[in-house]
């Protein structure tokens, strides 16, 4: 097999052996590397810019990063020095790529081939934005879109719109959403977005926006293309554009991470079926796992804390598994009563894969 690429510098500090480099710009988490701590660690947590990282100058002083409130009664610029006395709140979140699973599709669309591990379980501190609203007055009356713009420095000889990474969901999504400055109680790295990242709970990883500069109640959806034709669910061989639907809302999904796909040797008789499921908006009420591709499906048994709706639990289902091959599947339930398709939906872009059936392992058992 080939070598795996090195770590690029403003990762170095992430564990070699639990990720896939895909490139300098997209890092997956390796399926076996997920344990069965409910939180992610950052080391192993993956990586996913549009843009190469801003230089690492933007951390050296992270309480004078300053960020634009705008679309509010009174809107002015707020250092993070001043956002840390006006709230704070922590949420376990479920942070997803949109392409997660993409590496499923048949139709191998263009884009990381992510499988399971462009997502993780993560904890946010930070005020809500909520909360920055109210003391900035208010909402402007017909502010449909909560808008983020990341602090990226752009090329320049580019029309910005065509590369800044800006995205807008619907301002209800303010409800939960964090101007956060740590992540697993530790100030957020430069790689996930520090020293400040809009955080909006339930929503894929694009809606999340790292070195956040600018947060805007908008009338409309910001026209920039990674908006306006980035991330849309575009029938298969088609283009995105602003009239097919955005990626936003997570949906329900499961995927088994114990025993791997790739596990060198199970060995029969019992064995702990371990993964992880979560409802993107909703918490989880059940989650079944079959042990014969599909056919029968038995109850899992959640365990670990619950962190609230927007983390994903753990389950376990103790089985005894016979010498031979095995296809092992989960099936996810939200609260809501949605159930885990066992069909992906097919798009251009490779986009929310939820599919049971595309995340089964296939395990030897000796
Ligand atoms: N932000 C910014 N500023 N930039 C970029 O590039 N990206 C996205 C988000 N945010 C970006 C941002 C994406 S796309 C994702 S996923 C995320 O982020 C990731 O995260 P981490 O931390 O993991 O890296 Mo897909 O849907």
């Amino acid at each position: 097999s080939a070598t795996p690429k090195p770590l690029p510098a403003y990762v170095a500090w992430k564990d070699p052996a639990s990720v896939i480099v895909h490139s300098s710009t997209t890092i997956e988490t390796k399926r076996a590397a997920f344990g069965s701590g409910v939180i992610t660690p950052g080391e192993q947590l993956y990586i996913r810019n549009n843009l190469p990282a801003p230089d690492a100058s933007i951390v050296a002083d992270r309480d004078a990063w300053q960020v634009a409130i705008e679309g509010v009664k009174a809107p002015r610029t707020l250092t993070l020095r001043e956002l840390k006395t006006m709230g704070v709140e922590t949420t376990a979140m479920v942070l997803q790529c949109s392409g997660n699973g993409r590496g499923y599709f048949p139709s191998k669309p263009s884009g990381t081939p992510w499988q399971v591990g462009a997502a993780g379980c993560v904890m946010w501190t930070g005020v809500p934005v909520r909360v920055v609203a109210e003391a900035l007055g208010g909402v402007v009356p017909g502010a449909g879109y909560l808008t983020g713009t990341g602090g990226e420095k752009l090329p320049e000889g580019l029309d910005p719109l065509s590369i800044i990474v800006e995205r807008s969901v619907p301002a209800a999504a303010m409800a939960d959403a964090l101007l956060a400055w740590e992540m697993n109680g530790v100030p957020i790295s430069l790689a996930h977005g520090g020293p400040l990242r809009l955080i909006v709970p339930g929503y894929t990883g694009v809606n999340n926006i790292k070195y956040i500069k600018r947060l805007a109640f908008t009338a409309k959806e910001t026209e920039a293309k990674i908006m306006s034709h980035g991330y849309r669910i575009s029938p298969p061989g088609g283009k995105g554009d602003p009239s097919q639907p955005s990626v936003q809302e997570m949906s329900v999904k499961s995927w088994i991470n114990s025993p791997a796909p790739d596990a060198s040797s199970v060995k029969a008789g019992l064995v702990q079926v371990q993964g992880v499921a979560f409802g993107g908006l909703n918490g989880i009420k059940r989650v079944e796992v079959s042990l014969d591709g599909g056919k029968t499906w038995n109850d899992a048994r959640l365990t670990g804390p619950d962190l609230g709706r927007y983390a994903w639990r753990q389950f376990v289902l103790a089985a005894k598994l016979p010498a031979g091959s095995h296809t092992l599947a989960s099936r996810a339930t939200d609260t809501a009563g949605n159930v885990q398709p066992e069909q992906r939906m097919e798009n251009a872009g490779g986009y929310n894969n939820t599919s049971w059936a595309d995340h089964a392992v296939k395990v030897t058992v000796a």
